[in-house]
Formats: C-alpha cells, structure tokens, sequence
C-alpha cells in the first residue's frame, strides 16, 4: 500500500498502538514549542515532574503573546520563562523576536520530524513537511521529560490542489475555502494532506498560511509535501542541510479526498463571528471598515507583508481606517526595513507594532465600540478582539491592504494586475535574540515574581458524583469563551485562583462566583465544545471552580484532553436528543463511575427531571488512568519514579 507523508512520518515516530484511525497511539515527540500565555504553566508542570532537563532534540520558549507589560505579572512570567529555558536546557526566543509558529518555521523547523507546541497553531510548520500538533501545556511538559504524545490515529483527507492560482489568489483564500466547504468541526480527527500540482505555485510561507489555519478545521494537524519550494525556503534561511524530501508514495492511499480548482477560487472572506462563515468578497463588498489588522501566524511572513507594501505604496490610508501591521518575526521586518517596503507601509499612514501576537489575541487595538475589523488572523470568534460588540472578518493580506485604502470591504481584483512577490535567494538571518541552553545552567534557580502561584492540586475522581448543571451552552462553544484572553486577562495565566474568576466571564459573568459556593458542579454543552485554543487554562480553570465533569454532544480534540489532564471527566450524550431535556439548574447524579468507566457504560440521572440518559465516553484505556490518577501530572510523576518529590 503507497504511503501518505503522514502515514510515513508517523510510522517513523510510532512508539505505541496500531495505526488504525480511531485508535490511540503513542508518538515520539521531536521538538517541542511553548509560549509565555501557555508556556508558565507548562515549565512549572515539567519542574513538578523532577526531570532535570528536556529530553527532546529541541525545545524553545517563545514570548510572543503578551508582550504589553502593563503590570509587572507579564514582565515576571518573561522573567520566569527565561530563568526555566536556562534551567532545563531549551533555547528562549525573547519578546520581539517574532511570533512562535513563524520563527519556527524559519529557524527550527524540519522535514519529518514531529513537534508538539503548547498552540493550537503548531501545525503552521506542517508547510514545511512536518507533522506538527496543538496540545495542552502539561502534554507538553509531558514530552518534553520524554514521554510520547499520544493522540487518537488519525484519518488522513487527501486535499489536492490543482493548477495555477487565480489572479490576486494566496493561500489564506485556499484555506478560507476549505473550511467554507468543511465547517470549524471537519476536521477532527484528521490530518489534512495537500498534494497537486498546484503545489508548484505555492511557496512555504503560503503553505504555512494553509496549515495554520487547519487548527480552526479542528484537524489533528495539516501537512504539506517536504519537496524543491521546502528545500529552496531551507537553503535561504541557511538551513539547507536540516532539507529532507518527503512525498507521498505513487497511489499513496487516503481516507477522503478533496479537489481544488485554485484558477477557479476568488477572493474570500469569513463573517463574524466564526472562521467557517466564508463567502466570496464580492458578495461582501462596500461595507464600512473601521480598523485593519495585517498581522499574527497566519499572515506575516515576508511575502505577505512585501505585496501589502506594494499595494500601500504611494497612497494613503482612509481617514476613517485604522491601519495596524505586526510583522510576524524580526527577520520579516529588518528585511522590510532594509530594502525600503517597511517605509512604504509607514508612508501609507499604517501603525507598525512589535513582532507579536498582540490584537489577534486581545492584546492591544480593542476595535472601537460596534466596529467592522478586517483582519489576516484566524479567529474572528465574538469578544476576542477586546471589543464585545466588534465585528471581526477574516481575509488575506490583499484584501485587508485595498480595504485600508478605500475604507469599505473591496475586492483586490479592483487593484488591476496582481503583485508578484519573489522570496530572496538569502533570508537576512540573525539569531542574537534567540538564547541558546548551556550545559552550566541546570543547576540555576527559578525565578518567580508573586504573581506566580503553585500549581493547585486536586483530589482523584470520584466513584459517585451528584452536582447541579452549573451552565448550559451551545454549540462551538469556544476555549474563548470558557476562558477569555486579551490584555486584562492574559497577565493572570500563571496564578489559577486570580484567573479563574474569568472563567466564561463573557458568557455568565455569575458563572464563577456561582461554582465557587456550589462546591462542585457539571457544564453541559453542545457539539465541538472547546473548540479553538490549546490553552489549558479553559480546563484548569472550571476544576479549580470545582467542575467535576462536562456532558456534551461532542468535543474538540485539544479540549478534551485538557479536561482529562486536569481529572475532569469529559462525556458525551449516547442520544443526543438528551441534551434538550437538561435545563440549566438541574442536579445530575452519577453512581458507579469507575466501573462504568472501565466498560463504556454510565448513566446520568437527572434527579430535577426524574429522567436518565445513557452516556459515554471516548477515552482510550490510558486516559481512564489518568483520570483516575486524578490527572496527568500525577500519573507521569508516577510513570517516573518521581511522585512524592
Ligand atoms: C490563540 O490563538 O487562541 C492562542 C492565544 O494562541 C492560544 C494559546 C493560548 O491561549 O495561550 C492557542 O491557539 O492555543
Ligand atoms: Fe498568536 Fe494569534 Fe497565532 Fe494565537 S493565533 S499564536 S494569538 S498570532
């Protein structure tokens, strides 16, 4: 049977179970990422474990996320980051560097290899061939002390890619089709594959703009071939010697397959407030803009920011636009600078921020009350920006750039002939903001500011619960909303107690306080409940709260795993129907859990209603373990000799 790249790569880093898709298997994780709004947790998770230093090829801490420093929590967690890299042998790319998933891409990133990042936009580096995934930061920790990632096999959807992109088309309109024709649910479960001709036109940045966006499929991860564009982009980052060529066999098998006609697609563009609400620009065009955002992992590579420029250059933007670009890594933006593009985007009128996330997570650039923003992101879920009542569109970078300039939705093809970008044969690479381990430093302290908490622990799970049904939400309910970010909030991500009375602060703003007195209690939900972030703080959070399980139509991925890493049980309806009949308030009882476990066969009884409904779980052998463990830390410390430390 001719084998797909991810079938090939993971086959090369199967270290338990068998690659049927449904099942559970253990990876062999190469590389790991963090980031500051993920990553102090995840270093005080690997300091818990008792493992002196990272056993992974390569590790590196990002501070890309909140880099505003409006208080000293943000500068502490810097600190702190910075102090962990040190300590346990990982490289730390400091604040201005660039964005993780874009610096990956350009510094470390390699062909085949696996990388597990504490961001559910990990998969960015799928552009470049490698099989790269989201993950919570304790599965981080977790693998970074060497243990395999495990994760259900995925199905593998063959996304073939067929001729020559249509004038004014890149890859934020490919994959804004895709999920016009998937949903924010598709792809869970799966690994998106790209193959087709059209690969010859699609340089990696471009690639990276398609498989970064896989993470709102809710796709396992995204992959592109490792082929001639991987290795020219590798020799001009000076890395030509990490190139490995990696192409599916000849009749290589897949799951499902899709065609794209890219000479067919037109301009896209996603609706508030969801990523999958994609309609042509056309069909959008002429309403009033009032900021644009250029920037974050999805769309800030050079190319991106080098066709923005010519689109700016020589005109101004709208009096009644807004314009913000965020260039996604240093690299990006000296090169701007020095061959006179970042001047023309100055020129224009647009204000230039750091090389960080920054608006797309909240951080910064709160869009005026009822405003319309255009952004390059990737989520345009409600409140995100910072502005509740904002509408947020998602486009590429040639739309945002001719949006500026008139003040209303536009379609780029008005602009005439489209710009054509050559990469240059050599990045200006320069790695001095990048602090490489020394083998002198594990022996040096962690230095924590006081806004650092311990990590709360928790008692194991029960074998009977009965609790009252503390929210009832819907479908898509995202870790956005479970636990918001932005600039007020992110700050708190090291210390749970302070941060979890946000939890789903912009959904029932009496949800905490409410959990808090209740002293324990249960979330019912929708389908693809904790769709989104990898951030575990949206399971950490509700079970610091005393939220001991959450019924739900069906889960996202990253999500679900959180719930279990933290020992809260996750379970799904057998008949979804059921979940009409449960009305916030109710008290559910479950008796018998842990045998009920073990053989797939429990029962809710709803003591408000006098009902039961049968429901299950989707959990492998090992993630019982863990729940019973009382969650994952305590069973790696177990695994590794190292509990009681
Ligand atoms: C996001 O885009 O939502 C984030 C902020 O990058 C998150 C990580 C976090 O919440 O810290 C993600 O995508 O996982
Ligand atoms: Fe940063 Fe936004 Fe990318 Fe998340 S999606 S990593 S917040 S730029």
């Amino acid at each position: 049977m001719g084998l797909n790249i991810t079938r090939k790569i993971i086959t090369q880093h199967l270290v338990e179970g068998e690659m049927i898709p449904g099942k559970e298997i253990g990876l062999k994780i190469d590389q790991t990422l963090t980031q500051d709004a993920t990553g102090t947790m995840a270093y005080l998770e690997f300091a818990a474990m008792g493992i002196p230093r990272v056993k992974t090829e390569l590790s590196v801490s990002y501070i890309d996320h909140n880099t505003l420093q409006t208080g000293f929590e943000n500068a502490d967690d810097h600190r702190f980051l910075q102090s962990a890299a040190a300590k346990f042998g990982i490289y730390f790319s400091r604040a201005g560097n660039g964005i993780c998933h874009q610096v990956h891409l350009e510094r470390f990133g390699i062909p085949g290899k696996t990388l597990l990042g504490s961001d559910s936009h990990t998969p960015t580096c799928g552009g470049l061939g490698m099989l790269a995934i989201g993950a919570g930061g304790l599965d981080v920790a977790a693998a970074m002390a060497g243990f395999p990632y495990y994760v259900q096999m995925p199905e593998v959807v063959n996304i073939r890619l067929h001729g020559r992109p249509a004038p004014w088309i890149s890859g934020k309109d490919i994959i804004l089709e895709v999920l016009r024709r998937l949903t924010v649910k598709g792809g869970v479960g799966k690994v998106m594959e790209y193959t087709g001709d059209g690969l010859s036109y699609l340089e990696v940045p471009e690639r990276a703009t398609i498989t970064n966006m896989g993470a709102e499929l809710g796709a396992t991860s995204s992959v592109f071939p490792s082929d001639r564009m991987t290795r020219r982009f590798m020799a001009a980052q000076g890395r030509e010697e990490a190139f490995v060529e990696i192409l599916p066999d000849p009749g290589a098998v897949y799951d499902e397959e899709m065609d794209i006609y890219l000479n067919e697609l037109e301009p896209l563009i996603a609706l508030p407030h969801m990523p999958d609400r994609v309609v042509r620009v056309s069909d959008a065009e002429g309403s009033k803009v009032d900021q644009v955002f250029i920037g974050s992992c999805t769309n800030s590579s050079y190319a991106n920011l080098m066709r923005v420029a010519a689109i700016l250059k020589g005109k101004t933007v709208h009096p009644d636009v807004s314009l913000v670009v965020a260039p996604g890594s240093r690299q990006v933006l000296c090169s701007l600078a020095s061959n006179g593009a970042l001047a023309e985007i100055i020129r224009s009128g647009a204000r230039i921020l750091e090389c960080a996330c920054g608006p797309c997570v909240g951080v910064g650039q709160a869009p005026s009350s009822g405003a319309v923003s255009l952004r390059t992101s990737n989520r345009n879920f409600e409140g995100r920006s910072g502005t509740a009542d904002a509408n947020v569109y998602l486009v590429s970078c040639e739309t945002a750039a001719a949006s500026a300039l008139t003040g209303q939705i536009t379609d780029p093809r008005r602009l005439g002939e489209p710009v054509m970008i050559e990469l240059p044969e050599v990045f200006s690479v320069d790695d001095s903001m990048i602090i490489p381990p020394s083998d002198r430093d594990t022996c040096s302290r962690l230095v924590m500011g006081p806004n650092i908490k311990p990590l709360p622990s928790f008692q194991t799970l029960e074998d009977h619960m009965e609790h009252e049904v503390l929210l009832k939400t819907g479908d898509n309910i995202t870790t956005d909303h479970i636990m918001p970010a932005g600039a007020k909030i992110l700050p708190l991500r090291s210390n749970i107690p302070a941060i979890s009375r946000h939890t789903f602060g912009s959904v029932d703003p009496t949800f905490a306080e409410r959990a808090l007195n209740a002293g324990g209690g249960i979330i019912v939900g929708g389908e693809n409940y904790g769709q989104g972030s990898s951030r575990e703080h949206a399971a950490l959070a509700p079970r610091y709260l005393g939220i001991r399980a959450v019924l739900v139509k069906s889960f996202a991925r990253i999500h679900m795993q959180n719930l279990v890493n933290f020992g809260v049980l996750p379970l799904v309806f057998v008949d979804r129907e059921d979940y009409a009949d449960i009305e916030q308030g109710d008290v559910l009882r479950m008796a018998g859990i842990i045998k009920g476990l073990e053989a797939n066969e429990l029962e809710v009884k709803n003591l408000s209603k006098g009902r039961t409904y049968p429901v299950k779980h989707n959990l492998s052998k090992r993630q019982i373990d863990i729940l019973l463990a009382g969650g994952l830390l305590e069973y790696v410390k177990k695994q590794a000799g190292t509990e009681g430390r």
